[in-house]
């Protein structure tokens, strides 16, 4: 009965080699990152932490996207440890998972969604970070010409959702309704609605909550 149990636990383990994989069995011990600072992966954050398959790129095998947060210590000035959410790509070579890409997003770790856009049979990487108590940073990327390219990023204080089921994919994102005496965080933004047109996502104006845009980049040009 144990040879059984035993034969069965090591089929069940080479079918689902990826599945039995966490985030920390695949993240490289320190990230020497583009700021100066070697980062190290942050088991604090492993709830954010997401691990996913899809086929993004020009070769047939699915590639593992992982996103979590990493950190270093401050020694010189407050002795705190200071996170960012850092997501890796690791491609099939020869049989193994390699590390092929590692990209860090503002601030604190968010989530990840893999989902073909443009019905090309590769998935497009959306990746959310998070800043503050309310900011929310959201990153488009797609295979393009042998590496992944950022093709539209967005963010905001008030609020951003997604829908990709529907026929047009759609992202809402949330503007301060400056008009209203007493705004404040927990008030009902103004809603900018942005479709993907095929190769990128674009404001509607005729979707979006109306006067938005005229409001918003004046209130920027003010600052
Ligand atoms: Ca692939
Ligand atoms: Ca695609």
């Amino acid at each position: 009965m144990k040879k059984i149990i035993v034969i069965i636990s090591l089929l069940f383990l080479l079918i689902t080699p990826i599945y039995a994989m966490s985030v920390s069995d695949l993240v490289v011990e320190k990230i020497n990152n583009e700021d100066g600072f070697k980062y190290a992966y942050d088991p604090y954050w492993s709830q954010y932490e997401t691990i996913e398959l899809g086929n993004l790129d020009n070769d047939p095998e699915e590639e593992i996207v992982v996103s979590f947060g990493a950190s270093y210590r401050n020694d010189e000035e407050d002795n705190i440890d200071i996170t960012m959410h850092f997501w890796q790509i690791y491609d099939l070579v020869d049989g193994k998972y390699k590390l092929i890409k590692t990209t860090w997003a503002n601030q604190y770790p968010g989530g990840l969604i893999l989902k073909d856009l443009n019905g090309d049979q590769r998935k497009e990487i959306l990746i959310f970070s998070h800043g503050g108590a309310h900011y929310t940073n959201i990153y488009l990327y797609q295979w393009q010409n042998k590496e992944y390219k950022k093709i539209w990023e967005d963010g905001s204080g008030c609020g951003v959702e997604v829908l990709f089921n529907d026929a047009i994919p759609k992202i809402w994102i949330g503007i301060p309704n400056w008009k209203k005496p007493g705004w404040c965080y927990a008030a009902e933004p103004l809603w900018a609605v942005y479709e993907w047109n095929g190769g990128t996502f674009v404001y509607n104006e005729e979707n979006s909550d109306a006067g938005i845009e005229k409001e918003y980049i004046a209130y920027w040009i003010e600052q």
